[in-house]
């Protein structure tokens, strides 16, 4: 089953040497294995104060899990298909694919040495000033040039099926909208947290407004989501913001990939709660996200919006009030689907370390339970709140 594995770094080394330019002959390279991620094996090739490069290699399993977890190797195959086609729209915001090999479901592809995990970032408290501008700008982007607003209807439909990724949305369809919602198996559950999250699954109004969410992500083909768009698939500088690893990449609805981003600002936002440090800097961080929330609605809806106004070739889809009422819809998607990231965050089998490295199990039950609460509201209360101003409002009421 695994029997194309890498045997060695020197398997590595000459895969790179094979497929790019960048290494003299009498280059000295290193590899190191760099993957903290849940599913592959991540590599980063370097000549020591000379270039590098990443290659990424996908097993037919999940690597946090084994064998007992299959996992189609198709996968690599959107991830570079996915990244060349965000570039096109989206070049800033992406690393370069410079080889894709599907015998060996290996991609070599731009090293983004410099550049700090945004999810670190968020926890160390690092102000990024671009950071929710490039976010917003890169989902307008490659959303849109994804849509039936931007594309031919044939073009659309080769495309859907070129990006059918069953595995990886299983995943989602399982570890988003199933597991937090049951007794399950796979969820990993803070002990102080348990009423809380029983009460969860008694509460058979939120259960409606999950399957409704769950379906939308089952049938809405909206556009190309990066389909796993959590703070970890970013990786910045104070100028610099990349978005990595589209493996999770299919034809859904657009407030996925928006709520995606959402609900991991908020998660850090409910962490720095109880994070360590001092409590005023982590009040004012908590400010400071809040602001970028707003800016990052911003930045994506102003350019939606410019780019539905003005590049739009569908002729019915044109229609100006039919535009007005997508963004109305995008924005209800997008806080439901923050909500479901929340909650699964939380209480699911993937966690984040915004609120797994408060070291505390009752102090992190207090930001968690935040996170529950905060999820459920932005669930059921999706087609109430109005603007980003009501949704900061309604944070910060639920965080006092
Ligand atoms: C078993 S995979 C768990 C999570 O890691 C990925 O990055 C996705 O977010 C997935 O839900
Ligand atoms: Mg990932």
């Amino acid at each position: 089953m695994t029997e194309h594995k890498f045997n060695d770094d020197a398997a590595i080394i000459a895969f790179v040497r094979r497929h790019t330019r960048l290494f003299a002959d009498d280059a000295v390279l290193k590899v190191s294995e760099i993957g903290d991620g849940n599913i592959n094996f991540v590599y980063r090739v370097a000549e020591p104060g000379g270039n590098s490069v990443i290659v990424k290699q996908a097993l037919p399993y999940v690597r946090i899990i084994g064998e007992g977890w299959p996992l189609s190797l198709d996968r690599n195959r959107i991830e570079a298909e996915a990244l060349v086609l965000e570039a096109e729209h989206a070049g800033d915001w992406v690393p370069q694919v410079y080889h894709y090999e599907q015998p060996l479901a290996a991609i070599i592809m731009q090293d983004l040495g410099d550049h700090q995990n945004l999810r670190y970032a968020l926890i160390a408290r690092r102000k990024l000033p671009k950071m929710a501008e490039h976010l917003g700008l890169f989902m307008a982007r490659t959303l849109f040039h994804s849509s039936d607003m931007y594309l031919d209807a044939h073009q659309k439909k080769a495309l859907v099926k070129r990006f059918i990724n069953p595995d990886l949305c299983k995943i989602t369809e399982d570890l988003f909208f199933l597991d937090p919602f049951c007794d399950h198996e796979r969820n990993a559950i803070n002990p102080p947290l348990q009423p809380a999250v029983e009460a969860l699954w008694q509460d058979e109004r939120l259960k409606v407004e999950v399957a409704e969410l769950k379906y939308a992500f089952l049938n809405r083909a909206e556009a190309l989501l990066h389909g796993d768009l959590h703070s970890g698939s970013v990786f910045v500088t104070e100028t610099s913001t990349q978005v990595i690893d589209p493996e999770f990449a299919y034809f859904g609805p657009i407030g996925f990939d928006v709520g995606s981003l959402i609900g991991n600002l908020l998660l850090n936002w409910c962490g720095q709660h109880q994070l360590a440090g001092d409590a005023a800097e982590r009040e004012a961080w908590r400010d400071w996200l809040l602001v970028q929330l707003e800016k990052l609605w911003y930045h994506f809806s102003r350019e939606f919006s410019r780019l539905m106004q003005h590049k739009t070739t569908d002729l019915s889809l044109q229609n100006e009030h039919w535009q007005q009422r997508r963004m109305l819809q995008i924005w209800q998607d997008s806080l439901g689907f923050a909500g479901t990231e929340l909650i699964r965050r939380t209480i699911g089998l993937a966690h984040v370390a915004d609120l797994d490295m408060i070291d505390d199990a009752a102090l992190r039950a207090q930001a968690e339970v935040m996170a529950l609460h905060l999820g459920r509201e932005l669930i059921l209360e999706r087609s109430e709140i109005s603007s980003m101003e009501a949704l900061v409002d309604l944070v910060c009421q639920l965080g006092d």
